[in-house]
């Protein structure tokens, strides 16, 4: 779909940080403790222990297992419930999000134009919005992207328009609009990437985005159960590159005591997981091939019950999510897409959705300052392509001459 929502989600005041409002602000800080059962702690180190075949360069090896999908927690939304236990099978991942490094080689490979390079076209767009709206200036009609430009002061956190702007000329290679560049930002992970552009990038490195079960089962590195990716401790500035301050006026992440990171941080830059993923929470956003429903789960609930899954049966097997989205904070939209994970804007006071469970979504034509991806690829996939790269040259014989005897 090359039409661009991008704007209709501005102009529709919808954009992709925009969960909380529909959350009372005002939610309990620190997430409860204990849940996790003592038993499930030792399956965590399995990923790290890299098998002895080859493994595709940067990917780590994620084994197949059930866990306990969605969450209870007080910091949970609405969308990550009913809990349900899902199995999926073992997959290659990224151990880090996509860096800029990594997106350069892509587009000089490919020529590729993300689409925040691209003009929007106008008639496309106009069918994404509701009937009437007026067209706005050209100047909202240029390439660019949304670009976090927070308030001075505090501001009602219900209206996300007061800290994500337009900015005309803002891309993947201009995180912060025209004046800013990705010099010295190598390894910091690509950003303003659309879903249109993460799967363009994942086809022509041969591999895919994960479903949001196949996320979320490899953020939770084994801990099932657990609030967190590293267990059921609260958040810290040594855990993830978040919000520490208050959202979104006053960020502190530089001073001592926060993170380090008012923005994106150079990947790995924070503990990995229990398989050995990085950024798992917080950093940027990573989009999941999943169409976005609020009750995902509970329709999936309803179709174990109804093909009659019971006890230990009663067990979604590498789902892959709704058929035909809906997404409350972009009613107009034909599609939205799940992102998982978080991003430096999230805070615990606010969002908290650096937690593996939480859910977030956008139009796959929307690219945001804090949203990229990171790849997954099966077992036959690398198979094929290690096949091929092992694979003698050619015969250097034409075939018109008689082979030598
Ligand atoms: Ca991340
Ligand atoms: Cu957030």
């Amino acid at each position: 779909m090359m039409t661009r929502k991008l704007i209709a989600a501005t102009l529709a005041l919808a954009a992709s940080h925009a969960a909380p409002a529909l959350q009372p602000p005002e939610q309990p800080a620190a997430p409860a403790a204990g849940s996790a059962p003592a038993c499930c702690a030792a399956m965590g180190r399995a990923g790290i222990v890299a098998s002895a075949k080859s493994a595709p360069p940067g990917m780590v090896w994620i084994p197949g297992g059930e866990f306990s999908m969605g969450s209870t927690d007080p910091l949970a939304r609405p969308d990550e419930a009913p809990v349900h236990r899902v199995r999926v099978d073992g997959f290659w991942m990224d151990q880090t999000e996509v860096t800029n490094a990594q997106f350069a080689e892509f587009i000089k490979a490919t020529g590729y134009k993300t689409i925040a390079e691209r003009a929007v076209d106008w008639e496309e767009l106009k069918k994404q919005l509701p009937a009437g709206t007026p067209k706005p200036d050209e100047k909202m009609l240029l390439p660019g992207s949304l670009v976090f430009t927070p308030p001075n002061h505090p501001v009602d956190l219900r209206g996300h328009e007061q800290w994500w702007s337009w900015t005309t000329g803002a891309n993947w290679q201009h995180p912060e609009g025209p004046g800013s560049s990705i010099e010295g930002k190598d390894n910091h992970p690509v950003v303003h990437i659309a879903y249109e552009d993460a799967v363009a990038y994942c086809t022509w490195a041969g591999k895919s985005l994960p479903t949001e079960a196949q996320w979320e089962f490899a953020a939770r590195g084994g801990l099932d159960h657990a609030v967190n990716v590293w267990g059921n401790e609260p958040v810290d500035a040594k855990r993830c590159n978040i919000w520490q301050g208050h959202f979104p006026d006053k960020n502190t992440a530089a001073e001592p005591g926060g993170d380090g990171f008012t923005r994106s941080a150079p990947v790995k830059s924070f503990p990995p997981n229990g398989y050995g993923l990085y950024d798992m929470a917080g950093n940027v956003w990573e989009w999941c091939t999943d169409l976005y429903r609020p009750d995902t789960y509970a329709r999936r609930m309803l179709e174990m019950d109804q093909a009659g899954k019971k006890g230990p049966d009663r067990i979604a097997v590498n789902p892959t999510g709704a058929t035909k989205s809906y997404d409350p904070r972009n009613p107009n939209s034909p599609e939205s897409r799940v992102h998982r994970g978080g991003s430096f804007l999230c805070n615990d006071s606010y969002c908290a959705s650096y937690r593996p469970s939480a859910r977030m979504a956008a139009p796959p034509d929307t690219g945001l300052q804090h949203l990229g991806l990171r790849c997954v690829m099966t077992q036959e996939a690398w198979d094929k392509q290690s096949r091929k790269e092992r694979a003698p040259a050619a015969d250097p014989i034409p075939p018109t001459q008689p082979a030598p005897r």
